[in-house]
């Protein structure tokens, strides 16, 4: 008798738990948020998810009358992994957006997925030009390596940097790195004596240095992805490369603030050229460095989180201008265009290319009450991606 009640109650709530569902999904506003979670690129995920909770904390999850919800997925930076889980996302659980892309190759293989079933991709990370070329429904939220390297290029042949050897990760953002820094080196008079590129997986940089040691260069200009930094400023000291008196210097990937206080000393003094210093100094940086930290356990947030947090907010935007109708391309149209105060500075997603407009700054690494940060001493307003020919 008991056991039968039982049965009853189950099957009742079940019912009602499902046809509760059923009402629900028609509010339900889904973002597939797919992120490297594990492995080599699992700072990244972390600092985009806290990102992206941050934001939903700080501006609710109702949406013009839609519950939002972020459905987190662990590619682990393997893109077969990444376009398995959005076809998922997409078929199964019938995401409204998919965001997040850790890595160029992961945003690579999802891009077809978007453009088949008209679903915007929020790029929030991966950086390589061509990316927003590769389906008309990616937005991007990050920056591009070529965004970055042009301006660090006309910085340092006017500091006394005129002689440089290049040594990038080995795919995408690295060869996007490498290109467009050598021939504005070229351009502005310097000299890029050797071109170096390492594997992405398990990189060993001894060699390279070694040979970079021998060259002898003013600098050693450096792009690796967020999360390898350490590696490479470490082993530069290891080799006595400063010693040597040749100069690092990079996009602001190598000097990432998620590792910038672990780096110690060595990293003091090295330029970087970036569209976000944790360091930036403004109101909106202030309040978003301070809440991320506390919402965080002290975790400084890094330009990865400020990509998944302005991410977020074109997502909340669009779906506040379109009020949930009209579908992906409803939702994409209103992406495009959006124009705001981010942490970074002023930012905008240009609607032609579906790329970011930013400040990129240099900055140099100082130390102010015991902590490293990148100090911003320069900026040019409002860069275009330089890869984009149209
Ligand atoms: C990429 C570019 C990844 C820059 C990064 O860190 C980065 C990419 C994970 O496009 O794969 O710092």
């Amino acid at each position: 008798m008991q056991k039968r009640t039982f049965l009853h109650t189950a099957l009742a709530v079940g019912l009602v738990g499902a046809s509760g569902l059923g009402l629900a999904q028609d509010n339900v506003f889904k973002i597939g948020l797919v992120l490297p979670m594990t492995g080599q690129q699992a700072t990244t995920g972390r600092q985009i998810e806290a990102a992206a909770r941050l934001w939903m904390a700080q501006n609710g999850d109702t949406v013009a009358g839609k519950k939002v919800q972020l459905i987190l997925k662990d590619d682990t930076s393997l893109p077969d992994m990444t376009r398995r889980l959005a076809q998922e996302l997409i078929v199964n659980e019938k995401v409204n957006v998919i965001a997040g892309m850790g890595i160029t190759p992961s945003a690579m293989a999802v891009a077809p997925l978007a453009t088949q079933s008209k679903t915007p991709l929020v790029v929030m990370a991966a950086a390589t030009s061509s990316i927003t070329q590769a389906s008309p429904f990616i937005v991007r939220t990050s920056f591009t390596l070529p965004q970055a390297s042009v301006a660090l290029a006309d910085w340092a042949p006017k500091n006394g940097i005129k002689k440089v050897v290049t040594l990038v990760s080995d795919y995408g953002p690295g060869i996007d790195a490498e290109k467009y820094f050598t021939e504005r080196m070229k351009f502005n008079g310097a000299q890029v004596v050797e071109n170096l590129r390492v594997p992405l997986r398990s990189p060993d940089f001894a060699p390279f240095l070694q040979k970079v040691r021998d060259i002898k260069p003013d600098a050693l200009f450096v792009f690796v992805p967020s999360g390898a930094g350490t590696a490479v400023m470490k082993q530069f000291a290891e080799r006595g490369m400063d010693k040597a008196g040749i100069r690092l210097i990079g996009t602001g990937d190598v000097t990432d603030d998620d590792l910038l206080n672990d780096m110690g000393d060595v990293a003091l003094g090295v330029v970087t050229s970036h569209h976000y210093s944790a360091a930036h100094p403004s109101a909106a940086n202030k309040k978003f460095v301070d809440a991320f930290m506390k919402a965080n356990k002290g975790l400084r947030p890094n330009f990865m989180a400020v990509g998944g947090y302005d991410g977020m907010r074109v997502i909340y935007e669009a779906l506040k201008k379109t009020g949930g109708k009209g579908g992906g391309t409803a939702l994409l149209e209103a992406m495009k265009g959006q124009v705001f105060e981010s942490p970074r500075g002023p930012m905008f997603i240009d609607a032609q290319t579906r790329d970011v407009v930013q400040n990129i700054y240099l900055r140099k690494v100082e130390k102010k009450d015991g902590q490293l940060w990148n100090a911003e001493f320069d900026v040019i307003k409002d860069v275009k991606d330089p890869g984009k020919t149209k």
